[in-house]
C-alpha cells in the first residue's frame, strides 16, 4: 500500500517543528514550508533538505548482526530480533532486570517515548531507563519545576513574543539553532549573553559576552541591579511571589564591578541590561543551552528565573520567562516516561497515587513498577560495572558522538554483552552494536510530538517506509511479545498508543486526556493540560497560555530561589590555560548523523572546527584554515582552524556534530548537575596547539 501522495506535518529535527506540507513528485518527495503560526511559510536549510535523509543511498534497510568475524552482517527481521531477545534474556538471568537497560531519546514520538518507558517498567522490569533530553533542557525542566510547579518549556505561544519590546536571550542562539523563531524577534530590542558573537547577537541591540560558566553571577548581578535601581515589580512579588528575601540576600553580594570582575561584562552594559528589560511591561526572558548545560545549570537557571519573577514577567499576558527546548520532542519526550524518574503525563515515579494510576492503566501491580534508576550519563558510565548493566536497547540517540567524554562512553558501549540499536543509519552507536534495527523515518510514520511551546502536533505519513525497514512501535511490540508480553499491551498502531496514553497521562500535570487525533487532524491547535471533560460539558480547549491567574504549586504562587555562584567543575590553569565551550551550527543537527548524510549541508560545512581569537591564535602558532589539536584532561581532537575577530581571547567554541576524532565530546567534562544530572557541556579547560597540518 502506499500513502496518500500529499500530506500537512512537521519538520523532522528541531522543537520549533516548523509546518510543512509534503508531496511525492516523480518519485522522489518535495517538502514546502506551510502557513504555520511558528514558522509562517519559512524554513531552515535542514527543514528544506529533510527529503534527502529519506532517500540516503547508506539507508539501513535491514537489519544487522555480528557475525562471529566480528563484522555486521545482514540478517532478517526474525534472526535479529531472536537474537535480541536471547540476549536479553541471558542478562536478565545472569544479572536481573537492572542488567538491562534502555537509552531513549527526545526526537522520538510521544506515541513511542510512552511505549518505550512501557516496556522498561513492565516487559522489562527495569529500573534503568533514561534519554538523551537529560542532555538537553533538564535543568531548566528542574528549575522551571522548582519556580512555578510545572515545566512547560514556553507557557506561552511563540507568536506572543512577536508583540515583545524587549527579549533577553541567555545562552541560546536562534538565528543558527531555530532560524524561522527571528521572524518573532524582528520588533523586539534583544539582550544576547552569549561567549561568542553569534548571528543572533550580530541581530542584537546588545550583547553582553561573558566567560563561559559565569552566567549565575552575572544573573545574580541583574537581580541586584534590578532592586537597588528601583525596578523590581514590588506588587507583583507580593502577590504572586514567595522567597524573594531569601533569593535577595544571595544577589545583593553581587554588585556589577563583583560581578563584571568575575565575568567580563561591564557594569554599564549589565545595568542598561536591566533598564532595557524593565523599562517596558512587553519583556521576555529565554534561556537555551548556554545558559542550562553546565553542573550548575539548574541553579543558573533559577537565577534567570529570580530576575523575571522580580521584573514581574512570568505569568501575564505580553511577558514571560521560558526555556527553548531543543529537539523535535524534546518537550513531549519529557513528559510521557523514559525519564529515569517519571511516569507518564510528567507523573513523578516515587509518588505512590502516580504508580497507582499509571499500574491500573498497564494492569500490572503498582509494587511491580521499578523505583527511578540512574541519570543518562551515571547510566552510560555504569554500563559493564559490576553492579552497571551488561545489556543497552538504544531508540533515537547517538551518544558516541553527543555524550560528554565520548571516549569513556564508547569503551563502556564496546564493553558490553549487548547492544541493540535501532536507527535509520548506521550511526556511531550503531557500529559499536551487536544488533541494528533499521526503523521507519518521519514521513513514512503517523504519530504526535509536543513542540517548544507545548502544542500536541500530528507526524503523518506520506508514504510507507522501505521494505524490510519496521516502525518503532512495531519493533517495541515485537520485543514485548518476545518477552512473553500480549500483543494487545503493547499496540503498534500510533493512535491506539495515544489513547492509552491519553488515559495514563489524565490528571497528571501534563494532562493530555482531552486529545484525540480527531480534533488534532481537525486542526486545533490544542497546548496541555487539556484535560477530558465530564459528559456535557463540552470539549476542553487546551492551555496556550499558562499561570496566567496562579502558578501551578498548591498555594498559587512562584516560589524564587535562593541560589549562589559557584565556579565550573574545571577552570583554566596554566596547563590548561583556555576554556572551551560547545554547540551547534547551522547547517547539522545534533550527532550529525542525518544532516552529515545530506550533501549540501556537509558541503557548508565539511568537518568540525575550532573558533578561535587572532590573539589566542598567534600565541598558539595557529593559521587560519590550518589543522589544530584541543587537548584537555579526558582527550584531545584534530579541528580546523578558524580564527574570528569577535571570540574572547580566552575562550574557544566547537561545534559537536561531527564524528570520530572530530568528536568535540573527546574533550567534554562529565560534571554533573547535582540535582538534574545535566553534564557540562558548556565548560572545559582545554590547551591547543598546532596539528600536523599547521605545524
Ligand atoms: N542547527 C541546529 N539547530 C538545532 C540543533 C542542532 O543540532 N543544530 N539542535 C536542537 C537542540 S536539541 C537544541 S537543545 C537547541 C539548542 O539551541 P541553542 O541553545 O541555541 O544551541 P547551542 O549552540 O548549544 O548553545 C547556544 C549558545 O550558547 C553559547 N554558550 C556557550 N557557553 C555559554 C555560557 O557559558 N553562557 C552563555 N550564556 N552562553 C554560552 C554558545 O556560544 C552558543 O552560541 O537547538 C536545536 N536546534
Ligand atoms: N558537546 C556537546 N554535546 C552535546 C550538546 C552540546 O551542546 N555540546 N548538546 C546535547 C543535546 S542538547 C542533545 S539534545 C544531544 C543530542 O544528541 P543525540 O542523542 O545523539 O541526538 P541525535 O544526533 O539527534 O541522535 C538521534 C539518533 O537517532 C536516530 N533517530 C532519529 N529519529 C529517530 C527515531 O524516530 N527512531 C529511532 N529509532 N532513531 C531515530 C538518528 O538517526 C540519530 O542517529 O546532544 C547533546 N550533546
Ligand atoms: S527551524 Fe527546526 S523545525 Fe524549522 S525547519 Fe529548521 S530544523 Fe526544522
Ligand atoms: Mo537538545
Amino acid at each position: 500500500m502506499t500513502g496518500p501522495r500529499r500530506v500537512r506535518t512537521h519538520c523532522p529535527y528541531c522543537a520549533l517543528q516548523c509546518g510543512t506540507r509534503l508531496s511525492r513528485e516523480d518519485g522522489t518527495v518535495r517538502v514546502r514550508p506551510s502557513d504555520f503560526p511558528v514558522n509562517r511559510g519559512g524554513l531552515c536549510r535542514k527543514g528544506w533538505t529533510a527529503p534527502f535523509v529519506l532517500e540516503a543511498p547508506d539507508r539501513l534497510r535491514h537489519p544487522l548482526l555480528r557475525g562471529r568475524d566480528g563484522r555486521l552482517l545482514p540478517a532478517d527481521w526474525d534472526s535479529a530480533l531472536d537474537a535480541v531477545t536471547a540476549g536479553l534474556q541471558r542478562v536478565r538471568r545472569d544479572h536481573g532486570p537492572d542488567g538491562v537497560a534502555v537509552f531513549g531519546g527526545g526526537g522520538l514520538t510521544n506515541e513511542k517515548a510512552y511505549l518505550l518507558g512501557k516496556l522498561a517498567r513492565t516487559a522489562l522490569g527495569t529500573s534503568q531507563i533514561d534519554y538523551n533530553g537529560r542532555f538537553c533542557m533538564s535543568s531548566a525542566a528542574v528549575a522551571g519545576n522548582a519556580a512555578f510547579g510545572v515545566d512547560r518549556g514556553l507557557p506561552f505561544p511563540v507568536t506572543d513574543l512577536a508583540e515583545a519590546d524587549t527579549v533577553l536571550l541567555a545562552g541560546a542562539n536562534v538565528a543558527e539553532t531555530m532560524p524561522p523563531l527571528m521572524r518573532h524577534l524582528d520588533r523586539a530590542d534583544l539582550v544576547v549573553i552569549d561567549p561568542r558573537r553569534t548571528r543572533t547577537a550580530e541581530a542584537s541591540a546588545l550583547h553582553l559576552q561573558p566567560l563561559p560558566g559565569t552566567d549565575l553571577a552575572l544573573a545574580l548581578g541583574l537581580l541586584h541591579i534590578a532592586v537597588t535601581e528601583g525596578w523590581c515589580d514590588l506588587g507583583y512579588v507580593e502577590e504572586r511571589t514567595s522567597g524573594f528575601d531569601e533569593a535577595w540576600q544571595r544577589a545583593l553580594a553581587w554588585w556589577p564591578e563583583r560581578v563584571e570582575r568575575v565575568t567580563g561584562v561591564p557594569a554599564g552594559e549589565q545595568r542598561e541590561a536591566v533598564r532595557m528589560l524593565a523599562r517596558t511591561r512587553r519583556a521576555y526572558i529565554l534561556t537555551g543551552r548556554g545558559a542550562e548545560q553546565h553542573s550548575k545549570g539548574t541553579d543558573t537557571t533559577a537565577a534567570f528565573i529570580n530576575l523575571a519573577l522580580a521584573l514581574g514577567l512570568p505569568g501575564r499576558r505580553g511577558s514571560g520567562y521560558g526555556c527553548l527546548t531543543g529537539q523535535g520532542n524534546g518537550q513531549g519526550g519529557r513528559e510521557h516516561g523514559q525519564k529515569a524518574d517519571q511516569l507518564p503525563g510528567y507523573r513523578r515515579l516515587d509518588d505512590p497515587a502516580a504508580r497507582e494510576h499509571v499500574a491500573r492503566v498497564w494492569g500490572v501491580d503498582p509494587n511491580s513498577l521499578p523505583g527511578p534508576g540512574r541519570s543518562a550519563y551515571e547510566l552510560l558510565d555504569a554500563l559493564g560495572e559490576p553492579d552497571g548493566p551488561r545489556a543497552l536497547l538504544v531508540f533515537g540517540s547517538n551518544p558516541v558522538v553527543s555524550a560528554p567524554h565520548a571516549g569513556r562512553v564508547g569503551d563502556r558501549l564496546a564493553g558490553l554483552d549487548l547492544l541493540v540499536v535501532a536507527d535509520f543509519f548506521r550511526s556511531e552507536t550503531a557500529e559499536l552494536a551487536d544488533v541494528v534495527l533499521p526503523v521507519a523515518q518521519w514521513a513514512e510514520e503517523e504519530g504526535t510530538l509536543t513542540s517548544l511551546e507545548g502544542r500536541v502536533l500530528r507526524r503523518r505519513r506520506l508514504q510507507d517506509p522501505p521494505a524490510g525497514v519496521l516502525g518503532d512501535l512495531e519493533v517495541i511490540q515485537a520485543l514485548a511479545v518476545r518477552l512473553g508480553q500480549p500483543a494487545s499491551r503493547f499496540p503498534a498502531a500510533p493512535r491506539e498508543v495515544f489513547d492509552e496514553l491519553r488515559r495514563a497521562s489524565r490528571g497528571g500535570p501534563a494532562d493530555y486526556s482531552g486529545i484525540d487525533y480527531e480534533r488534532l487532524d481537525a486542526g486545533e491547535a490544542l497546548y496541555w493540560p487539556c484535560p477530558e471533560q465530564p459528559e456535557g460539558a463540552g470539549p476542553h480547549p487546551g492551555t496556550p497560555r499558562l499561570f496566567l491567574d496562579r502558578f501551578a504549586h498548591p498555594d498559587g504562587r512562584a516560589r524564587f530561589a535562593a541560589v549562589d555562584h559557584r565556579d565550573s567543575a574545571e577552570t583554566a590553569c596554566a596547563q590548561y590555560p583556555l576554556t572551551a565551550t560547545t554547540g551547534r551550527a547551522l547547517a547539522h543537527y545534533q550527532s550529525g548523523t542525518q544532516t552529515r548524510r545530506v550533501p549540501e549541508l556537509l558541503r557548508a560545512v565539511p568537518e568540525v572546527c575550532v573558533e578561535v581569537h587572532p590573539d589566542t591564535a598567534a600565541r598558539a602558532g595557529l593559521s587560519e584554515g590550518a589543522l589544530a589539536v584541543v587537548t584537555s584532561r579526558r582527550g584531545r581532537l584534530t579541528a580546523r582552524v578558524r580564527i574570528v575577530n569577535t571570540m574572547r581571547s580566552d575562550t574557544v567554541f566547537l561545534p559537536f556534530h561531527f564524528p570520530m576524532s572530530g568528536r568535540a565530546n573527546l574533550i567534554t567534562n562529565p560534571a554533573l548537575d547535582p540535582r538534574s544530572g545535566m553534564p557540562e557541556f558548556k565548560v572545559c579547560a582545554v590547551r591547543v596547539e598546532p596539528g600536523e597540518a599547521g605545524a
